[in-house]
């Protein structure tokens, strides 16, 4: 039987990057693991791409929706993984507000499929930056108020918290966050990790592929007054466009993705706006490719994957979550793609947008 983990957690708090990490660690034992993305949007995903060049394991996707509301498509995805991969651990994570899966994704497959899988502790990672807003300091992270309650609903959900990015943390700010999340969820067993260093990984995968998730509900606030307030916050955007050089002329795809991520940060900071997660992936003629992160407009570009050599082509998937609307988010995104483009004296294509909001028609 296959085992089942679902990490949940806020946008940019590391859940693909753990999966992936999670998966290195579990082939490395000999054990074939699968990674199911997922998203709201259509499929033009960062993640998508970025997990299908860097994790050492099959993987698919479902677009379009939350697993959580998309039963029928989750399992059909996993007994694929089961009975044509004959993965023994499969790893998805939540989008969105990023909580609900327990009883949306555990307490569904127990109760309709029971007895096909095995599932795990359900799990959430945490990014000790965000923590801060809910720590005691009360640390005002230039996000709107109402992403506390989710912040606080995610580890509330969690069997297991993984706090992430560990790396990043003094030795102080360390107990600090430990402590903080022992006392204040002590249904939850605690992993410090970092996902980007390998810290701590191989414990909290063996405790999470090594137990049984308890299939019992926490009450968590899912689709109440505050949750509905913390979604409407946040917008969803997606592009996917192709940028050409003149014949004979190259680029630093690096810096054009540092360039486009500086404008957009830009647009956003004057509309007083923010994007807890802005993705990118880029690959060029050849087989090389980058990928970068930002987690808000007050943080530096993260490459976790870079262009070693000028590239004459790009084709970029973007894709933003933002707190912003809509309508702005669209505007603000367009004019950088387009600025960028023009900056680097590219032609631009675009193949693909869509732009909502969490709660717009259609998705909630
Ligand atoms: N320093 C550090 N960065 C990390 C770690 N885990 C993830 N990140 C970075 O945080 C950003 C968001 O990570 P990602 O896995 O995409 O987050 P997700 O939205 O929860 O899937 C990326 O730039 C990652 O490289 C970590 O342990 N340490
Ligand atoms: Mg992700």
């Amino acid at each position: 039987m296959s085992r089942y983990m679902v990490l949940g957690g806020f946008l940019g708090a590391g859940k693909t990057t753990a999966m992936i990490a999670f998966a290195e660690h579990f082939a490395a034992q000999g054990k074939t693991p699968a990674i199911l993305v997922n998203d709201l949007g259509a499929d033009n995903l960062v993640d998508g791409a970025y997990t299908g060049s860097a994790a050492p394991c099959c993987m698919d996707t479902i677009t379009g929706g939350c697993i959580c509301y998309q039963t029928q498509e989750l399992v059909d995805k996993l007994r694929r993984f089961r009975d044509t991969s004959r993965a023994d651990v499969i790893m998805s994570d939540i989008p969105g507000c990023g909580i609900g899966g327990l009883d949306h994704v555990y307490l569904t497959l127990a109760k309709n499929y029971p007895g096909e899988f095995d599932i795990c502790p359900f799990v959430a990672v945490a990014d000790p930056e965000r923590l801060r807003m809910i720590m005691p300091e009360n640390a005002n992270i230039n996000l709107p108020d109402e992403m506390s309650f989710l912040f606080d609903a995610q580890l509330r959900e969690a069997e297991v918290i993984l706090l992430n990015k560990i790396d990043t943390l003094s030795e102080e700010k360390l107990g600090e966050c430990m402590d903080f999340l022992v006392k204040g969820y002590p249904n939850a067993k605690v992993f410090a990790v970092s996902a980007k260093t390998g810290e701590g990984i191989a414990a909290a995968a063996d405790h999470i592929a090594g137990n049984r998730a308890e299939l019992v509900h926490r009450e968590i606030g899912y689709g109440g007054k505050e949750f509905i307030a913390a979604e409407r916050r946040l917008s969803w955007y997606n592009r996917k466009f192709f940028a050409k050089c003149e014949a004979g002329r190259n680029v630093d795809g690096n810096e054009f993705i540092t360039a486009l991520f500086d404008k957009i940060r830009q647009g956003l900071k004057s509309a007083n706006r923010n994007v807890p997660h802005l993705k990118a992936y880029a690959s060029g003629a050849g087989k090389e490719f980058a990928k970068a992160s930002l987690i808000g407009v007050d943080y530096d570009v993260a490459f976790d994957a870079r262009f070693d050599s000028p590239q004459s082509d790009l084709r970029v998937i973007l894709n933003a979550r933002a707190a912003c609307e809509s309508e702005v988010l669209d505007f603000l995104m367009d004019g950088a793609v387009k600025a960028t483009c023009r900056k680097f004296g590219m032609r631009c294509h675009v193949f693909f947008t869509e732009c909502f909001g969490m709660t717009d028609e259609g998705n909630d």
